[in-house]
């Protein structure tokens, strides 16, 4: 029966066998070495070059059985986990074949081209690297659910075909075939259903959720992204923001424990930040050359409210459902300069230079929430029909409530010490939210077009205008 490699470094007697790709292939007239890797090890298989069977090439996926024996004290190589044993090999078979590899894989595979990398991810995901960077991201998952599992919080999950909650930016949108001419939108986050879980009395949620945001990707942003997304009730400011820093400092302790993670977060202001590094995402490490170095820090009161550089209108810092800051709902009723003074129950978490998750204490009160959208410039009527739902479930008895995001795939690629959340995606879009594995987007054919109607509404409305 097969094993895993990892296991020949307690079984050592008898025959074994093993199964894995050819990392690295050396033949010599007499005596030829395999390097073999499964999801656990690398071994060295030594084998008489004569049972190599034909057409065995790196990346060959081989079964090999033979038994293990100690490498001479000059052979032992002390970056293998193996490094001390070798298999000398009786038969060696392929399982199956691999055609000449696009690139290396049996090195970082950072420094490749990386259109061929996300091409081939599947390839990319055998190299070292992407592994330990998927395993790190799996770890850490499990540590945080555990910490919210033992305090009483519960996943829910929410719908990814929605109306849109605005957190900023763009949304993706999906025509209805069944409704012509109507459509969902794809979350940018599940800010209103989780609030939404406060008023039917879950008090306590956390999910690993997918978002979406038509926008522009960069190293640290995708159009997919995930957020380790949470929502609690009968919790204030400060108790979010501990409970936030307790998850994560004793998440990352438990999987990454050689981390150096201060003992208190630091607390600035939106304004003091701003006065004293010109940032509010401030990189505070002591000294950038120390992979292990994480300098986290919280940025509260910033503005309720900013104007919008091109429009000049005013647009809620956060989103518009974020508490403001105030002793009386009459501060909102001053001049647009005084509104623009008022300070947001809002925080956000900066690790090492990234933010790296954000939340607030949010409204619960239907007639201050109206005043907030009215603010930013929405009709009785537009208020009505965008949110209509969520306002008059706060004429339910909501209770106070607030909550936070994690930008999970940012937090995992700084602990990765990656440069990018690409390397710690499993399957991460170009920078021109491209999927060069499967080549979506793709051309919409004219038949699915006119079955979700969306032809004869292109039709309509170009009638219309013309
Ligand atoms: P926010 O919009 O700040 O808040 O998002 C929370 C965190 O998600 C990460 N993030 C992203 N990561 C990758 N790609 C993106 N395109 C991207 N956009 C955001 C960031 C960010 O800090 N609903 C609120 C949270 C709340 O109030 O509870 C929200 O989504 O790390």
């Amino acid at each position: 029966m097969r094993i895993n490699l990892i296991e020949l470094k307690k079984q050592q007697k008898g025959n074994v066998t093993v199964a894995g790709w050819v990392n690295r292939l050396r033949v010599h007239s007499k005596i030829a070495f395999i390097e073999v890797r499964d999801k656990t090890a690398v071994l060295q298989v030594v084998i008489d070059p004569g049972i190599i069977p034909r057409g065995m090439s790196l990346e060959s996926l081989v079964e090999i059985t033979g038994h293990v024996s100690e490498r001479t004290t000059q052979n032992i190589n002390p970056d293998q986990f193996l490094g001390k044993i070798e298999l000398k090999a009786k038969n060696c078979e392929i399982i199956s074949s691999s055609k000449e590899l696009p690139f290396q894989i049996n090195t970082n595979t950072l420094g490749i081209d990386e259109s061929m990398r996300l091409k081939y991810r599947y390839l990319d995901l055998r190299s070292q690297r992407m592994r330990s960077n998927l395993i790190l991201r799996h770890d850490l998952a499990r540590e945080l659910r555990e910490y919210f599992n033992q305090r009483d919080f519960i996943e829910v999950e929410t719908p990814a075909l929605t109306k849109g909650t605005p957190e900023g930016a763009r949304e993706f949108m999906v025509p209805s075939r069944l409704h012509e001419g109507s459509g969902y939108v794809l979350p940018q986050s599940p800010q209103q259903f989780k609030q939404l879980l406060m008023v039917g009395g879950i008090e306590r949620y956390y999910q690993f959720a997918r978002c979406f945001r038509d926008e522009d990707s960069r190293k640290d942003r995708q159009p997919e992204f995930t957020q380790f997304d949470l929502e609690v009730s009968f919790l204030n400011q400060n108790e979010i923001m501990q409970l936030i820093e307790d998850a994560i400092k004793r998440s990352i302790s438990k999987v990454l424990p050689y981390k150096e993670i201060p003992g208190q977060f630091p607390v600035f202001t939106y304004e003091e930040v701003m006065k004293q590094y010109g940032s509010d995402k401030p990189d505070l490490r002591k000294n950038k050359n120390n992979p292990n170095e994480l300098a986290f820090c919280w940025v509260i009161d910033f503005p309720l409210f900013e104007r919008d550089t091109d429009t000049k209108k005013i647009n809620a810092t956060h989103h518009p459902f974020t508490a403001p800051n105030i002793i009386s709902d009459k501060e909102l009723e001053q001049s647009e300069e005084k509104l623009l003074k008022i300070k947001a129950s809002a925080y956000d978490l900066v690790l090492n230079g990234y933010e790296i998750g954000g939340g607030s204490v949010r409204i619960a009160d239907p007639v201050l929430q109206r005043k907030i959208f009215h603010i930013l410039g929405l009709s009785t009527e537009e208020v009505n029909q965008k949110f209509g739902h969520i306002l008059e479930a706060f004429e339910f008895a909501p209770p106070p409530h607030g909550g936070f995001a994690i930008g999970f795939d940012r937090l995992v690629a700084v602990l990765a010490g990656e440069p990018s959340i690409r390397e710690v995606i499993a399957f991460p879009k170009t920078g021109e939210s491209r999927d060069l594995l499967t080549g979506s987007p793709t051309p919409l054919l004219e038949s699915a077009l006119l079955e979700v109607g969306l032809k004869s509404i292109i039709k309509k409305s170009k009638k219309i205008e013309g």
